[in-house]
């Protein structure tokens, strides 16, 4: 495939010149957020710290971090970095795990923001020639405005669907002949559900390729997707604190994804400890926006578990990758003692022929702790012979048990039970916090 690039000087530069560029912005961020964040200013001095002391990316490990407590401590204006009059926008996270997160933009920001959503959409092949579909939500979620602002920056014919209203989406698709589309893993599988239903062979479909991320999806749901669809599906990610989509994005490649790493810097850290890792291990992702304006976030913990890694890309983009996050650290659930991540569960299931239709309730009966996974069979393998069903959940249960090392009760559902979900899909419910 002919390589192209939206900002090919950016995305090919040398490891040296990154660092170059991360050096003096984080140099220039800190004196800004010194500045103008009286709250991050206190956190500073509190370890005895001024901005001289940051001299490049070397002495990042020094600053205090910020984390979900810093937001909501100093909601809604406490983190700022530019008065209210420069900023014209903001976003906002549905706000499930405690206060939404507001985030504010200046022109300035959104215009960058929009860049690196053009990269990942060329990234996944898009050009000016390309027909974009746009189905994450617009609003206050960042995944409509995001991609919105990237497919225009490249060129493509955008079609702003949003959400939801799963014919319409189809019907756009066949009609203006989308080639991209841009929604949640979990949306995307329904949409191909949908369409395998209504009679379309992935070859009857135009769509070419998916760009799709705001939730943690398995390698085994890429390849469900991609086989429905008969498309190339992209991982996009991104949080609402640092802009939103396409801190990272993936590429021809698929064995990761980029970080824009001249806006971004990434460390990983022992989330027990706040450790800085070597590179190639495991740990919680942190970032330090270094061109972000009006919300200027240094270090922020985003509890998503990731490797990063520098390896050379065949691509020929040279920011670093991180790895698909297997989940959040405060996704991750405690069971018995066990740490299992929702994404373990998915990949048996999918392994097994399932699709990513499933719910995980978990409880405390008795003080012991219980996993009941509810699955949907798929129409093929649908049968009301008990025998046969039950020969299906103990197949499961074995494959849960080597996988999580605990066994967990299954019980298979008819095909359409469980509830599909337009954003991201809600797969865990967890009595034990209720
Ligand atoms: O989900 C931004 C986004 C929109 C990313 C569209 C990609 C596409 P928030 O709602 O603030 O922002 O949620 C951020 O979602 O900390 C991760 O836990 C999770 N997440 C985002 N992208 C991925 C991904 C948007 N590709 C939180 N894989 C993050 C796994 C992801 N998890």
């Amino acid at each position: 495939m002919e390589k192209r690039y939206y900002q090919p000087e950016i995305e090919t530069a040398s490891h040296e010149q990154i660092k170059q560029w991360q050096n003096e912005r984080l140099v220039k961020q800190v004196k800004h957020v010194w500045d103008n964040v009286p709250y991050y200013r206190k956190k500073m001095e509190e370890k005895g710290l001024t901005p001289d002391d940051i001299k490049g990316r070397d002495d990042l490990h020094k600053l205090p971090f910020i984390t979900k407590a810093d937001l909501r401590e100093a909601y809604p204006y406490g983190l700022m970095g530019k008065p209210l009059k420069d900023c014209v926008r903001i976003q906002s996270t549905s706000g499930t795990t405690g206060k939404r997160v507001v985030a504010f933009y200046t022109q300035h920001d959104i215009d960058l923001w929009e860049d690196c959503c053009a990269r990942a959409i060329m990234a996944a092949g898009g050009t000016d020639e390309d027909v974009c579909q746009v189905s994450y939500g617009y609003g206050l979620f960042t995944g409509g405005p995001g991609l919105n602002g990237g497919s225009h920056k490249v060129g493509c014919l955008t079609i702003p669907t949003s959400s939801g209203n799963t014919e319409r989406q189809i019907m756009f698709i066949q009609d203006l002949q989308a080639t991209i589309l841009c929604c949640t893993p979990s949306y995307a599988a329904y949409l191909g559900e949908s369409m395998k239903e209504m009679g379309l062979t992935p070859d009857q479909i135009p769509l070419k390729a998916g760009i799709f991320g705001a939730e943690a999806w398995s390698e085994e749901m890429r390849q469900d997707i991609q086989n429905t669809l008969g498309i190339k599906a992209y991982d996009i990610y991104g949080l609402t604190e640092l802009s939103g989509p396409g801190v990272a994005f993936e590429c021809s490649e698929q064995t990761g994804m980029h970080i824009n790493e001249d806006h971004f810097i990434a460390e990983v850290i022992d989330p027990d400890t706040g450790e800085v890792l070597p590179e190639g291990s495991t740990g919680e992702l942190v970032f330090t926006a270094i061109t972000k304006e009006a919300f200027p976030l240094l270090r922020y913990r985003t509890r998503d578990i990731c490797t990063l890694t520098r390896k050379a890309c065949s691509c020929g983009r040279t920011h670093i990758k991180m790895s698909k996050p297997m989940g959040r650290s405060d996704d991750m659930l405690i069971i018995r003692g066990v740490n299992v991540f929702p994404s373990q569960i998915e990949t048996v299931l999918l392994n097994n022929g399932y699709a990513a239709n499933y719910q995980i309730i978990v409880d405390r009966v008795k003080n012991t702790d219980t996993l009941d996974v509810h699955v949907e069979m798929t129409p093929a393998m649908f049968t009301d012979n008990l025998g046969e069903i039950d020969r299906m959940q103990k197949e499961l249960v074995a494959d849960l048990r080597s996988m999580l090392g605990l066994t967990a009760k299954v019980t298979l559902v008819a095909p359409k039970s469980i509830v599909r979900s337009e954003g991201k899909a809600v797969r865990v419910i967890d009595k034990r916090k209720i």
